[in-house]
């Protein structure tokens, strides 16, 4: 059978890539299954994307930004009609359970009728100017074009939180999606194009990294430079940003530990351990990979835990009762297999799972087995380094603050959890765990849109996507406004 063929999308037209060259998006828990075929795109794709929403720039910036709230609101409402048939494509294409997928375009769902509101305020500030007669404001303007390069763990949502807030604020867009996960980006784009969105606001060209993301980042006409993904990545795509002095957004790794008290309501935590460290099969940036137990209930809590997971049922994110999709790729797979032996040879344990699940009904893509590491200590790499599978470190402590120093003894800062009812220890971990989100008696995952959503450290370079990202994607602009008819000078004519 043919496989349906995609194409990116240039100033309002469905175009195949310059060279005519493609890749294919497939099932990683089907190989057989094959979504459709993609442009793989190069320099000159992403010059045309560029030129074309250079050019829709000039009369989108223009649009009342309530009117450009409106087709976002009108977006959400779209969303949530086609939410089941996104879901299920989604599970197809990345392979998370279809009661994620549900949720990673609900939270798209969200992220619209939370930007429409801000469509309505976008507020300056007004001040007195230090001469008469004269007024003084600022306001919020639009960047420009701005170039976006979005991960494959949540396609739907992480896409949303780029383009809505860069929308309403009046910027026009390119965006790159993962190549893992093209479709739930066509699949959103399709739908803020259906909802109103004028030819060339939003461009799409699919394809890799090198070929396709570099020159976006490079293009002199795209002003800023929104990246969520790994911090090697990101490293190498802030300093070619900053090379050009543009405003670049990056949301990148974590470690994010959990911490569990001796007085924590245990069931409750191993809920939530089991939620955090398995669920997306750990391939969120928030996935609770580093479990701390105060050594008290240690024992009890790692048992229940190895129990648990071992149970998991892992499948076809599309059947009914399975609870752990496959990996999005063979990459990830060798990367969770590389750090098992890693952690093995520096002496820690494998409590359950460890490999890769190859034979039927796993035979025809890419699983590896819950897994749990016990007998880590907090110099280990498994202690230190994103594993981004379905693998969890457990790492013993004595006292509150040891745990709170193991906690942030790592390069990242994006989440961490205290599971505790003491309401001191509690206020006291939101004050000193380091790190851009903190819960208390929840895991690390499930931020919501409209709060601030980014890390610390190596995970982030301060910006905020959620609530903040319109800080990103405007930028201040100071008016002055002299109605005395007299030239004033500041500091000069009005001074002692
Ligand atoms: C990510 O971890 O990669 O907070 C994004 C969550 C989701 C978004 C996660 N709402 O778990």
């Amino acid at each position: 059978m043919a496989h349906k063929q995609y194409q990116n999308l240039i100033g309002g037209q469905w175009l195949p890539s310059v060279s005519g060259k493609t890749f294919q998006n497939i099932n990683p828990a089907d190989h057989s299954d094959i979504l459709g075929t993609f442009p793989s795109s190069n320099a000159e794709d992403v010059a045309l994307a560029v030129a074309a929403a250079k050019k829709a720039f000039a009369t989108w910036r223009l649009v009342p930004a309530p009117k450009r709230a409106e087709i976002l609101y009108r977006a959400g409402q779209l969303l949530a009609e086609r939410k089941e048939q996104f879901a299920r494509e989604m599970t197809r294409e990345m392979g998370k359970v279809l009661a994620e997928t549900r949720g990673d375009v609900q939270e798209a769902i969200d992220e619209a009728y939370y930007v429409a509101g801000e469509g309505r305020r976008l507020f300056g500030q007004t001040t007195p100017s230090e001469l008469a007669n004269k007024f003084a404001m600022s306001v919020r303007m639009p960047v420009g074009v701005v170039g976006m390069i979005a991960p494959w763990n949540f396609p739907m949502a992480i896409p949303s939180w780029k383009l809505f807030p860069a929308l309403v604020s009046g910027n026009t867009c390119v965006i790159k999606p993962a190549e893992d996960t093209p479709l739930s980006t066509y699949n959103l784009v399709q739908t803020l194009i259906d909802a109103g969105v004028p030819a060339g606001v939003i461009n799409i060209v699919s394809g890799f990294g090198p070929e396709a993301g570099a020159p976006l980042v490079e293009h002199p006409d795209v002003r800023a430079i929104s990246f969520t993904g790994s911090s090697a990545v990101g490293s190498i795509i802030g300093q070619r940003a900053s090379a050009n002095f543009k405003p670049v957004s990056l949301e990148m790794g974590g470690k994010n530990a959990m911490i569990v008290m001796d007085d924590a309501n245990l069931e409750l935590a191993l809920e939530g351990a089991l939620w955090g460290a398995f669920g997306t099969t750990g391939q969120r940036c928030t996935a609770t990979s580093r479990i701390l137990l105060h050594k008290s209930i240690a024992a009890e809590f790692t048992q229940k835990l190895v129990a648990r997971a071992a149970a998991l049922k892992v499948g076809n994110g599309l059947e009914e009762g399975i609870e752990v999709g496959p990996q999005v790729n063979s990459d990830q797979i060798a990367t969770s297999t590389k750090y098992v032996a890693i952690a093995e040879a520096e002496g820690a344990k494998i409590l359950t799972g460890g490999k890769a699940l190859t034979e039927a009904p796993y035979a025809n893509g890419t699983f590896f087995a819950p897994t749990v590491i016990g007998s880590v200590t907090p110099s280990m790499r498994i202690a230190r380094e994103e594993v981004f599978g379905p693998v969890v470190a457990l790492i013993e402590f004595n006292t509150f603050e040891e745990a709170i120093e193991i906690a942030n003894s790592i390069d990242y800062g994006l989440s961490t959890s205290l599971y505790s009812r003491d309401v001191n220890r509690a206020f006291t971990a939101m004050r000193d765990l380091e790190a851009g989100i903190t819960y208390i008696n929840a895991p690390t995952i499930g931020a919501e849109v409209h709060l601030p959503f980014g890390g610390v450290k190596q995970t982030g370079n301060g910006h905020r996507e959620g609530n903040g990202a319109i800080d990103f994607y405007t930028i201040w602009k100071a008016v002055y406004f002299d109605y005395s008819d007299t030239l004033q000078r500041a500091q000069i004519d009005n001074a002692e």
